[in-house]
């Protein structure tokens, strides 16, 4: 079969670019969100989202007719679920979103249609997903019941796109296409192959799953090796970026860089999800959880005992007169984002724990979340430098690597990134 119509559920940081990409190749594209300012902005041909050259896309496919937004979904070819699947408070995976998608979609369905879970999930999730549209369903079969010859075709593909570099990664990666059957995977690799360039890979759904989760622990696990080895190498006095430079130099040796902690809604999130699945298993991946988590308090611990060398070198105890500058908010260099990130949250608890005035510096943000701006200031880079006790950088954003800073010498640099 042909896909003429393309809906795609959830249009946050993957599914709004995905739909516009989709759009782009002359398919028609309902978008559905459940939040209706969402929906009013996208049909405007504008996004609430940031990522670059995104606005363009979608303007151009919304003014051309190709994607249109909703709050409730409409009959398509196919559907691609793409909403959020975070952890709950005990790190178990939270399947709520996917489940009321999944079931938004169950009344529209016809006989051939394809349902693609894009979200990062659990093993077993795309499989639970079948089963609550065939609950909603049963005047259609479904692959877990009838195999091959499903009226429903099911497939899990995870989306792999990096924050910042969306557009083109969404074109040029490869896919894993992990179908409920050989037919779910053929259909699903038909609708990726209109826009993909990568390679399409086929599995099944589990393997698709644990694939996924498999690429972030491995990454969460790398990070946590260098941010073991600068907490190692701040106690016995050796710069670990020239550290890790050299023992990269070793060819088959190539070590990830430290930072104040791990931050997004991905790399710090997925890995439980095969901790909650295989809890006495997992110990290398939980481990590296405890330390990418440990390290900003680690950072806290640094600037407040800065402080305390500061306020005796004074011979003072009044903290209301120490300034610490924090260089970046964002979870990650040159980008907007402050969703769960470390360098916010080492911000808001030196803010909290009353150390001293805190002031910021972010390029990326024209103003302070309403709920921060009681506990900091958002300051130029050069009032930063000039005010602060202690400096601290948290993201290496390009800006920040542009400017040589010159250190009064009473002033004491806290540096997370290595890059001054
Ligand atoms: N970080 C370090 N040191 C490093 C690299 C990253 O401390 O050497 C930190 C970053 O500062 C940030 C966090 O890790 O706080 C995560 O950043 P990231 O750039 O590693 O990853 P994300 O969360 O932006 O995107 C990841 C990507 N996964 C992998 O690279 C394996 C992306 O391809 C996925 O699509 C995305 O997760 C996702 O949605 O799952």
């Amino acid at each position: 079969m042909t896909f003429k119509t393309v809906s795609v559920i959830g249009l946050g940081y993957i599914g709004l670019p995905t739909a516009a990409v989709l759009a782009s190749r002359k398919l028609q594209v309902v978008g559905v969100d459940v939040n209706p300012k969402t929906v009013d902005t996208i049909n405007q041909g504008k996004i609430h989202i940031v990522e670059p050259d995104l606005d363009m896309v979608v303007h151009a496919a919304v003014h051309e007719g190709y994607l249109r937004a909703t709050t409730s979904p409409e009959q398509a070819d196919a559907f691609l679920i793409a909403v959020p699947t975070p952890f709950t408070g005990d790190h178990q995976p939270d399947m709520s979103f996917i489940e009321a998608a999944s079931k938004s979609v169950a009344p529209v369905l016809k006989k051939g249609d394809l349902v693609i879970l894009e979200s990062t999930s659990p093993v077993g999730a795309t499989e639970q997903m079948a089963g609550w549209m065939a609950e909603l369903r049963p005047d259609l079969t479904f692959p877990m019941t009838h195999g091959a010859e499903s009226d429903i075709r099911v497939a899990h593909c995870p989306e792999r796109v990096l924050p910042g570099h969306v557009l083109r990664e969404l074109v040029q990666n490869d896919r894993v296409i992990g179908g409920m059957t050989e037919k779910c995977s053929a259909a699903c690799v038909r609708l990726y192959k209109l826009f993909v360039e990568g390679e399409c890979i086929v599995t099944d759904a589990r393997t698709a799953e644990m694939c996924k989760l498999t690429e972030n622990s491995f990454r969460d696990v790398n990070i946590a090796f260098a941010n073991e080895l600068s907490v190692i190498c701040d106690k016995q006095g050796i710069n670990v970026w020239e550290l890790i430079k050299l023992a990269n130099r070793h060819p088959r040796v190539n070590i990830l860089q430290p930072g104040p902690g791990v931050g997004g809604h991905c790399i710090a999130v997925d890995p439980w999800f095969i901790v909650s699945a295989a809890p006495e298993d997992a110990r290398l991946i939980r481990a590296a959880r405890g330390v990418n988590d440990y390290k900003p308090q680690w950072v806290i611990a640094k600037v407040e005992s800065a402080i305390e060398d500061h306020l005796r070198a004074n011979q003072t105890k009044n903290k209301s007169k120490v300034n610490v500058a924090c260089f970046g908010l964002a979870f990650k260099p040159n980008i907007d984002d402050l969703r769960e990130s470390p360098a916010l949250s080492i911000a808001a608890s030196l803010a909290e724990r009353a150390v001293g005035n805190i002031f910021v510096v972010e390029p990326n943000i024209s103003a302070v979340p309403p709920q921060f701006e009681n506990s900091f200031t958002l300051i130029t880079d050069k009032e930063a430098l000039e005010v602060a006790d202690v400096v601290l950088l948290l993201v290496d954003h390009r800006q920040f690597a542009e400017i040589k800073p010159q250190l009064r010498k009473n002033q004491v640099l806290i540096d997370c990134k290595g890059i001054w």
